[in-house]
């Protein structure tokens, strides 16, 4: 089953997504996300001028050869955009074997591990009272796993927080912008919110936060013990991850759990973190982290050491992402979460799919493949627009992880 065609679609239906859509001689399709927020066309150059020439007249159904035909074959190995792009490819395959099998991928994948995947929503505000009624919206849906992120007093933007009354969104049009951090009062204010949120909404519901990398380790071991009388469904990126051992010391301190790796692309990337037991939660996920068959080896290696899965699921995974995510964790035995962060009704329209949430899961479908399509006439209505990330700096004006 030779692939015969190899597209790149690139559309912004009102954020940027490139999506791969490869056909078979038999006319058979599958998609794969390969967008990488901020940097899309890095990953649609690397896929058109490197990758899909050498993709044309191989074997549809050899997922893994061609997995490692590309990994190896480049020389050059893992970082996002490599990543991205080999994500993508074997997305498609794999839907591409799906549909032709008749079956929902998950069946591919071992079955269903459970009856549906609970998921998180976002809860967003700008201040204490305006955070307890994001919650309160967000419960109101069904959600039964909420990620809360607030303002914080004396800073004028921070991480998570909208601007305005549009849904959050960080990349944006023009240059990027800037914000300005500090972590003292980040660390004296994110207690209050989680004292002010259990009082409010009591102990069933699994409250969950992000820290965004901003943290040094030792003040991360103190945000997760200022945390621990609000018992955490988790702590998000407390600290940036490229040291590893950095974990051991907020371990030290603190039994908060913490979820780490939605920058992952690799499983070297979280190899130590989960062999030490320094997280809980590995956030790697399909189209950054190398696709469904590099997924697998990564929930493979955190099951030995009883760490679960909570796949990135930010808006700038697509739809295709969020349909293979879906699969991946009904599948998989040691799945914890999933993010939900629902898309635009615009791109819902371009990017059709089967998936479902009701009352705080999702299910991918039974639809034969992913069970997601693209619209192509309508994905060029909406054509590339560049956006950025914004940039952090403290109040001094250093450069700081965003
Ligand atoms: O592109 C960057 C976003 O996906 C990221 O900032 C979202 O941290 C994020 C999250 O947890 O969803
Ligand atoms: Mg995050």
């Amino acid at each position: 089953m030779r692939i015969t065609d190899a597209r790149v679609i690139v559309t912004c239906p009102g954020r940027n997504f490139v999506t791969l859509k490869l056909t078979t001689e038999d006319g058979v399709t599958g998609l794969g996300d390969a967008t990488l927020n901020g940097r899309e066309l890095a990953v649609a150059s690397y896929l058109n001028d490197h990758l899909l020439p050498l993709l044309i007249g191989r074997d549809a159904r050899r997922i893994e050869d061609t997995w490692h035909y590309f990994y190896k074959g480049a020389y050059w190995r893992r970082g996002p955009v490599t990543m991205s792009a080999i994500a993508a490819i074997d997305t498609a395959l794999w839907d591409i074997k799906a549909k032709v099998a008749g079956v929902p991928l998950y069946q591919l994948l071992g079955g269903a591990s459970r009856d549906a995947v609970l998921v998180y929503a976002h809860a967003n505000g700008p201040d204490l009272d305006g955070a307890v009624r994001a919650v309160a919206s967000s419960l109101d849906l069904g959600y039964k796993a909420i990620r809360v992120q607030c303002g914080i007093p004396g800073l004028s933007s921070t991480y998570g927080v909208p601007r305005g009354l549009q849904p959050y969104e960080p990349a944006e049009k023009g240059a990027p912008s800037e914000h300005r951090w500090s972590s003292e009062a980040y660390i004296t204010f994110i207690p209050k919110l989680f004292e002010r949120l259990r009082a409010e909404f009591g102990d069933e519901l699994h409250l969950l936060h992000d820290v965004h990398h901003r943290l040094t380790p030792i003040e991360a071991a103190r945000v997760g013990k200022s945390l621990e009388p609000y018992r955490l469904f988790w702590m998000e990126d407390p600290t940036p991850a490229e040291l590893q051992e950095a974990f051991r010391l907020i371990r030290r301190h603190t039994v908060t759990p913490i979820a780490v790796g939605e920058v992952f692309n690799s499983i070297f990337d979280c190899q130590q973190l989960v062999q030490e037991q320094l997280v809980d939660y590995i956030r790697a996920t399909v189209v950054h982290a190398g696709g469904i068959t590099h997924l697998r080896k990564i929930a493979a290696l955190a099951e030995l050491y009883q760490v679960r899965t909570g796949c990135h699921g930010a808006t700038d995974l697509s739809p295709v992402c969020m349909a293979a995510s879906l699969h991946f964790g009904l599948s998989v035995h040691n799945f914890g979460i999933q993010e939900h962060m629902p898309h635009t009704a615009e791109t819902d329209r371009v990017f059709p799919h089967e998936y479902t949430f009701q009352d705080g899961y999702m299910h991918p479908g039974e639809a034969p493949g992913l069970g997601v399509e693209i619209d192509e006439e309508l994905a060029a209505e909406y054509p590339y627009d560049p956006a950025w990330l914004p940039v952090n700096r403290t109040v001094d004006g250093t450069v700081h992880s965003w």
